[in-house]
């Protein structure tokens, strides 16, 4: 047994990892050191998405990581949460890209595509060649989609679409757009090349995930062949199936953010000497740290549950629910009580707390908000939709 615990790893759940688990783990954590950490402050700052690291992500192997086939690196689901850990440790811009490549771009064409559309794009979406964005939510209908206005209509062998979608990340980089549209059939959803005449991407201005290509999509009388189409992508149940995959992986991925403020706010209270001493000294600082500590903890177990239940088959979207809920409002608390800890100095972008906190601001508001959580659980809970 070690002299004193790992501040980082409480409860040895490293310990709890396969070796290829660590493996990849180790891979995508010195990538975030070597390729994110020197420049994303600036990234941030500028507000740029560094699109030359979508290849350099392709060669990690992390985008689509959990698919299998289709030149897709067939990882596992644990595997996967560990990448989006790691790369949101460097910030959630960046995980956002992963996230909406793999999970909201290739999982819906590999789930609901042709073999065509399938040979089309996934490959090359493995590699980082193409990029893909989603495009769900319209400036109406955010937290229910069920009431989206897009629409698409047939018009001989073509689809024509027409509506308004806004905050789809890469969709200003993107190569191809996961459209979901309202038919007489109900909600489908489309894999439509993104230089499609009538489509046009603008890019969205925030004080969140900046290092990300934030966009809106408008649609003009976007005419696509039948084939465009994703058979299996039909009613809003599709889309959803989209969103678990994603929101799998923030409920890692917010870790990381909440890792790097927590090791940032420990390793300054140590360092930073007021009254006469450090100020992790302290007892009220201490306080601070140990429920940042403990929250990590918590969010690490809880994320590998879902992952091991994932990996088995056995995953239900309310308990991705219940785990995102959490991950992503606890990520979002560390933050803040670690911006506080670092008292002015936590202000500026010279430490990435208030980067984070930012970009967690979002991370607890997209793919479903802690409220939307709360009544998928409760609903599950109870039997009782309060959405209805
Ligand atoms: P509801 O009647 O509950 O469900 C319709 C059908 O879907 C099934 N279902 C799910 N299936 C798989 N996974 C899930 N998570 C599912 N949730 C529901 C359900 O069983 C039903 O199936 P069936 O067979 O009976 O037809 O639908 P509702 O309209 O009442 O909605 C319920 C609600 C509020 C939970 C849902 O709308 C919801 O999750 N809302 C939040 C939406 C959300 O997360 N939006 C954010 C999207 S992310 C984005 O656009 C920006 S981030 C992406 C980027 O960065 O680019």
């Amino acid at each position: 047994m070690s002299e004193r615990l790992d501040p980082l790893d409480l409860l040895e759940v490293d310990a709890l990892l396969s070796t290829d688990e660590r493996d990849t783990r180790d891979r995508v954590r010195a990538f975030v050191r070597e390729r994110v950490l020197p420049s994303v402050e600036g990234w941030f700052e500028r507000g740029e998405f560094p699109v030359e690291l979508a290849k350099e992500f392709g060669t990690l192997g992390v985008l689509g990581m959990n698919l299998q086939g289709y030149g897709c690196s067939g990882r596992s689901a644990v595997e996967y949460g560990l990448a989006c850990l790691e790369i949101e440790a460097g910030d959630s811009g960046l995980r956002s890209f992963v996230s909406v490549q793999g999970s909201l771009s290739m999982f819906p064409i590999h789930r609901f595509g042709t073999e065509e559309q399938k040979r089309e794009w996934l490959p090359r979406m493995a590699r980082g060649e193409a990029i893909g964005c989603f495009a769900l939510t319209e400036p109406g209908a955010g937290s229910d989609p069920s009431s989206m206005t897009t629409s698409a209509r047939r018009d001989g062998s073509d689809w024509i679409l027409d509506g308004h979608k806004r905050w789809n990340t890469n969709g200003t980089v993107s190569d191809v757009a996961i459209v979901w549209a309202r038919t007489d059939e109900g909600i489908q959803g489309f894999a439509i090349p993104s230089e499609t005449a009538g489509m046009r991407f603008e890019p969205v201005s925030a004080w969140s995930l900046r290092a990300a290509a934030l966009s809106e999509l408008y649609l003009e009388g976007v005419r696509v062949p039948v084939g465009a189409a994703l058979p299996g992508a039909v009613g809003l149940k599709a889309a959803l199936q989209c969103l678990n995959e994603a929101r799998f992986g923030i409920a890692w991925g917010a870790l990381g953010a909440a890792r790097a403020c927590y090791s940032s706010a420990l390793e300054h209270t140590k360092e930073r000497v007021q009254f006469g001493k450090a100020l992790a000294g302290f007892q009220l600082v201490q306080a601070k740290l140990v429920e940042m500590a403990l929250e990590i903890e918590k969010g690490m177990l809880l994320a590998l549950h879902l992952g091991r239940m994932a990996d088995e088959g056995r995953l239900r979207p309310d308990q991705v629910s219940l785990a995102k809920l959490n991950n992503a409002r606890e990520a979002l608390r560390i933050a803040r009580e670690a911006r506080g800890l670092l008292g002015a100095n936590g202000i500026t972008l010279d430490l990435p707390v208030i980067r984070h906190m930012n970009n967690l601001e979002s991370v607890v508001t997209y793919e479903g908000t802690e409220e939307i959580h709360t009544l998928i659980v409760g609903a599950a809970l109870t039997g009782l939709r309060a959405f209805d």
